[in-house]
């Protein structure tokens, strides 16, 4: 199995949306490994964002990230997993998303997109480290 790292970001929590995406991936045929409710600090935001530091939108993006409780989850798949996942989110924009993508179907604004998944094999190994250091 080849495992990513995915988020159900604070305003899938408050939504009370976190049981309809996670459904969608499990129909698609993908295992949650391990899923944490937790409230992220700054720190850790910060560097789950990095690359975006500098950014116009990283002060909100951050203020955001860490607002309530987020789902962190490890989800496993046969192959390519992060892959998988970033197609069922949907563009970053839910305005621009697909229809039967999670931002497509559930979430309308850019600030407010729901879900996070890793872009890529190296960024899944990182944000996993990041998250869940102990496994
Ligand atoms: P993704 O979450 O699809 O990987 P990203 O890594 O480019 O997208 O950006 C991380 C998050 O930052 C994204 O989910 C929402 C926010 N964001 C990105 N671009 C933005 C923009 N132009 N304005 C406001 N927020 C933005
Ligand atoms: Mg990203």
């Amino acid at each position: 199995m080849d495992s990513t790292f995915f988020m159900c970001k604070p305003d899938a929590v408050e939504r009370g949306l976190v049981g309809e995406i996670l459904s969608r991936l499990e129909r698609r045929g993908l295992k949650l490994v391990r899923a944490e409710l937790r409230q992220l600090d700054e720190a850790t935001a910060k560097a789950h964002y990095a690359e975006h530091d500098g950014k116009p939108f990283f002060g909100e993006l951050v203020s955001f990230i860490t607002r309530s409780n987020v789902l962190v989850c490890e989800v496993a798949g046969p192959k390519d997993t992060w892959a998988v996942v970033r197609t069922a989110m949907g563009a970053t924009d839910p305005a621009k998303a697909a229809p039967g993508t999670i931002r497509g179907d559930l979430a309308i604004e850019i600030g407010e997109n729901l879900v996070h998944g890793s872009d890529s094999a190296e960024a899944a190994a990182r944000e996993l480290g990041l998250f869940f250091p102990e496994h």
